[in-house]
Parts: structure tokens; C-alpha cells; sequence
């Protein structure tokens, strides 16, 4: 079964080109004619990895296209991800599966409120790639995708086709958990180095800011009724800062490139959660106005 991409960024491409040198079917899927064009005219995909380049001529088609869909990955940021799936829809067949692969939470319900007939899997990646250029990504740190579908703990069987492209991945029930741990990490951390303007070593010298924000993301999670992504998150948390003292955050990257950062589905979420729970959580509260103002400066999106 052919595998379709949407979103052949850094994480996108960085799947697509796994699969396809093993073996697997793919098909990009490109956002316009003038995408496409510049696709074939780069003569494919290139991923490089320990240095080393390889091109890939992986078929592209846009999303009007005829012909069925069965297998989707999108694997766009979190704010472009329903818009990118909405022309897709009328394509996806009977029985259909997406797999999400975007950071936060917010994207995926809104992506899976769309299609109440296909299955939806959620992803949450620890894996690092950057776009060099356009259609050439950097393999830029190891790492492993859990995947999971909280609607339907049983495990699709194209995890083999991962498994044959040398995906690290493992199959979890509990993937909202996994998520939610990794955006209180990211909460606790990426904003924080915006603020600071520092790496996220340079946080070592704000434990207490870093403490506060651990016990509110806690109370958060116990109250959000995801008591195992609390278990440990400050003692997580200093051991990430140490272990990636010398890297900035992705989310540090983006504003310092002029880029969208991906924050209503990370501390934007979380706020609107603690709003709903009737949860009043200041210090939360106020990393999200002081970041909201910091990017509003700088002339970027503040959702
Ligand atoms: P990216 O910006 O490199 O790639 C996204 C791609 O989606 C771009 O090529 C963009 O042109 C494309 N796109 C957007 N809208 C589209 C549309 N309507 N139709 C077709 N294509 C469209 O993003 P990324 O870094 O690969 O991140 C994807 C997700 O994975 C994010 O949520 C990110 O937080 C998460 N993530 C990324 C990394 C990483 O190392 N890059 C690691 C872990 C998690
Ligand atoms: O995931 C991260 C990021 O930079 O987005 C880490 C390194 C965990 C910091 O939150």
C-alpha cells in the first residue's frame, strides 16, 4: 500500500526517504503547481545523513490528484496540518489511516474532528531533521516515534513497513500521555529560552523559574487526568536542560529565524486545558503573555 506525504519538510522528507530506499511505496504530496515544478526541478528528494548526500526521485503529485488515498502521514507543523489535510479528504478511501506526527496537542483532534470515518494515529518523535534547503534535509539527531491511537489500542500492521525502513519506533496505548509529557518538556523549557535568550544550559541559572513552572505543569497533568506524564517531570526536566545544555530549543530556533513557533498548541494548550479545569495556574499564565508579547515584537504570529 502506497504510503502518502503531506508536508515534505524535515520530518516528512526524512520518512519518505527511509521507505522509499527500502523498498516501500511513497507518494508526495505538494501544496501547488509551483511546489511541484520546483521538485522536479531539484530531480527529487536529498537526505543527508553523517554527511553524506543521497537523492531520492520520489513520484510528487498535488492534492488533486485523482486516485485513493489509504495511508496518510502529515507531517506538516501543527498550524498548517488541517488545512493541509482538508483538500485530501474527498481522496481518502474507505478504512483510511492518517498518522500525525506533529508536535503539541491541539492539531490532531482538530484533524481527526474532520474525518470521524478514518482512523487517526498520533505520533510524538524525538528524532531531529532540519531542511537545508528546499527538498534537501539534514539527518540531524537519532532518536525514536512512539505512535499510538487512543481510540483503538490494537497495532496497525504497516508498522512493518517502519520496522523494514529502519524507523525507531514502538506501538503505546498510551500515546496522550507520551504527548502531554513531551509538551510539559517543552513548556518547561523552549519558552523559557526565548525569554532568556540563551541555550538551554543557560537555564541552569533559573531553577526556581524552572521549579515553579514544573509544579504548575504537574498539578496540570494530575488534574487533566494524566497522572504518569506528571511522575518525574522536574527531575526530567533539569536532566534534558543538562543533557542539551550546548543546543538551542527548536522553539528558540524558530524566533531567532523569523519563523512561526508552533505555542498555541504547546503553552497555548496547556493554558486553555488549565481554563477548562477551572485550574488557575499564574506562572503558566504569565510565560504565555511574556512570550505572546516577546513574539508580537518581533512581528510573528502569537498563535
Ligand atoms: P517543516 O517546516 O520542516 O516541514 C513542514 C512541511 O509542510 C513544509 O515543507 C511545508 O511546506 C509543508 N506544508 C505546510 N502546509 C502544507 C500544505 N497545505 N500542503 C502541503 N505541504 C504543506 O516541519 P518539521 O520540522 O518537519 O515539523 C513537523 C512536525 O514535527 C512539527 O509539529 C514539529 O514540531 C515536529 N517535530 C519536528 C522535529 C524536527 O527535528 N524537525 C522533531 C520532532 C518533532
Ligand atoms: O524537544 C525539545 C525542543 O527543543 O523542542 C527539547 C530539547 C526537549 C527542549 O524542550
Amino acid at each position: 500500500m502506497t504510503w502518502h506525504i503531506v508536508g515534505a519538510g524535515s520530518l516528512g522528507s526524512l520518512w519518505a526517504a527511509r521507505l522509499a530506499r527500502n523498498g516501500l511505496p511513497v507518494h508526495l504530496l505538494l501544496r501547488d503547481r509551483v511546489r511541484l515544478k520546483a521538485y522536479e526541478d531539484a530531480g527529487g528528494l536529498t537526505l543527508v545523513e553523517q554527511g553524506k548526500a543521497h537523492q531520492y526521485p520520489i513520484p510528487a503529485e498535488l492534492p488533486s490528484h485523482p486516485g485513493p488515498i489509504s495511508r496518510l502521514l502529515v507531517a506538516c507543523k501543527a498550524y498548517d496540518a488541517e488545512a493541509a489535510v482538508q483538500p485530501l479528504l474527498q481522496r481518502l478511501a474507505p478504512g483510511a489511516e492518517l498518522i500525525l506526527l506533529q508536535n503539541g496537542l491541539g492539531s490532531q483532534n482538530a484533524v481527526a474532528l474532520r474525518l470521524p470515518h478514518a482512523r487517526c494515529v498520533l505520533a510524538s518523535s524525538t528524532e531531529g531533521a532540519f531542511r537545508e534547503a528546499d527538498f534537501r534535509v539534514v539527518f540531524a539527531g537519532h532518536g525514536f516515534t512512539w505512535l499510538g491511537d487512543p481510540l483503538q489500542p490494537a497495532a496497525p500492521g504497516w508498522l512493518a513497513d517502519l520496522e523494514q525502513a529502519g524507523i525507531p519506533h514502538g506501538w503505546t496505548p498510551d500515546i496522550l500521555s507520551r504527548l502531554w509529557r513531551k509538551l510539559a518538556l517543552n513548556c518547561a523549557i523552549n519558552p523559557l529560552t526565548v525569554l532568556h535568550d540563551c541555550r538551554n544550559g543557560g537555564l541552569a541559572e533559573h531553577p526556581a523559574e524552572v521549579g515553579v513552572l514544573c509544579a504548575e505543569l504537574s498539578e496540570l497533568l494530575q488534574r487533566c487526568g494524566q497522572p504518569d506524564a506528571a511522575e518525574g517531570l522536574h527531575d526530567e526536566v533539569l536532566r534534558v536542560i543538562q543533557a542539551t545544555a550546548a543546543n538551542y530549543s527548536s522553539m528558540y530556533q524558530d524566533v531567532a529565524n523569523g519563523r512561526r513557533t508552533e505555542i498555541s498548541y504547546l503553552l497555548g494548550h496547556a493554558c486553555a486545558t488549565a481554563t477548562r479545569h477551572r485550574l488557575r495556574l499564574p506562572h503558566l499564565e504569565s510565560l504565555h503573555e511574556r512570550l505572546k508579547a516577546h513574539l508580537h515584537q518581533r512581528g510573528l504570529p502569537v498563535t
